[in-house]
């Protein structure tokens, strides 16, 4: 504890953005932990910055809160209020922005150990980051699977329902249904004694609940789809866990936390568990004040890591950043 103390102490002198370059290429195992700000560039909205921010925009439609649209149980009840807003935070899949090609850089440089990444864009794959260096904490909307048979598709599948405010079904479960309507009926159970009928005559809601039938006859229906992103109520992959308690939290030297307010836990959680000796840089808009960085470079996350890198003497290439920087 005392080492790590004074190894603490002596991180003391880094705050500046030099110092943050100094500490860029000094490191080789770095562990960046990134949020929806670095996608905000490419017009994908984060969820709370006030006034762009997704949960502002759901609010403003009178739901009571966000989260409810990103809640495993709400979505289960009524799928077709998560389909009637997630398509405005499905990106346009042909872009990365600067910090993705940042991410990319280090990956190049061999100093990359691993992107944890809470972001649902899946834009680090674009991006050419190595599967194996990230872990996309809260899933993605690469493949979608079937709530009722578990059936998984590419995410692609079901862009056009989610982009046509559309509640998509499993084609599965559909063909299932259609083969079993081609099956010959089997006959139908023996007649039982009628009950008398009713002195009341039938009102039309009546017979509008109650077709004569038995009611619980299941009409098979197919199951919703939903991307394979982590809702609210739902556990994070195994990956997470493993990966980060049984080897990246143990082997890490500098840790950049990127355009996150670090507000969703476990992922909130992950500065805690780490070394205190390892230095911690956090680049967003927004200081935060519940995790303690060595550094905090605050602005637009894109600016900040092309400055980072002219200072460590990296050229980062990107169509949107001017030439020389
Ligand atoms: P958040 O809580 O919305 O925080 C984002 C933070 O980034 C805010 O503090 C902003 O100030 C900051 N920020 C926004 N734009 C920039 C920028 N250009 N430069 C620097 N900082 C910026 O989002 P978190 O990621 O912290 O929360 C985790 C949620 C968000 C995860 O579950 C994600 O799945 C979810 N999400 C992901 C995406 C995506 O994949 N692109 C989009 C929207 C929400």
């Amino acid at each position: 504890i005392v080492r790590a103390h004074r190894k603490r102490q002596k991180l003391a002198q880094y705050n500046t953005i030099d110092d943050a370059a100094k500490l860029l290429r000094r490191s080789r195992k770095i562990m960046v932990l990134t949020g929806a700000g670095i996608s905000t560039s490419l017009g994908i909205p984060d969820f709370r910055s006030k006034g762009t921010g997704f949960y502002d925009k759901v609010r403003s439609l009178g739901y009571s809160a966000g989260e409810e649209v990103f809640d495993i149980i709400e979505f289960d009840k009524d799928p077709s209020v998560f389909y009637s807003l997630a398509g405005d935070i499905l990106p346009d899949l042909n872009r990365f922005s600067p910090t993705h090609a940042f991410i990319k850089l280090l990956q190049d440089k061999g100093r990359l150990q691993t992107n944890y990444t809470q972001n649902i864009d899946n834009l680090e794959e674009l991006a050419g980051i190595d599967r194996k260096r990230l872990i996309q904490c809260h899933g993605s909307f690469a493949t979608a699977s079937c709530r009722k048979c578990g059936d998984r598709v590419p995410g692609s599948t079901i862009f056009a329902d989610l982009r046509a405010k559309r509640v998509a079904k499993c084609k599965r479960c559909e063909k299932a249904i259609a083969e079993q309507a081609k099956q010959p009926k089997p006959p139908p159970p023996p007649q039982t004694k009628r009950k008398p009928p009713s002195k009341f005559k039938l009102r039309k809601n009546d017979w509008e609940s109650s077709s004569g039938e038995d009611e619980d006859d299941d009409i098979p229906s197919p199951g919703v789809m939903k991307p394979d992103i982590t809702f609210f109520h739902e556990k994070l992959p195994d990956t997470f866990f493993d990966r980060f308690a049984e080897q990246d939290s143990k082997d890490v030297d500098l840790v950049l936390v990127i355009g996150t307010s670090l507000k969703v836990a476990p992922v909130s959680e992950m500065p805690h568990h780490l070394p205190p000796e390892v230095p911690h840089i956090f680049i967003s808009r927004e200081a935060i004040e519940h995790v303690n960085f060595d550094v905090q470079l605050l602005g637009e996350c894109d600016d900040v890591v092309v400055e980072l890198c002219r200072r460590a003497g990296w050229g980062l290439r990107h169509e949107m950043i001017p030439e020389g920087g």
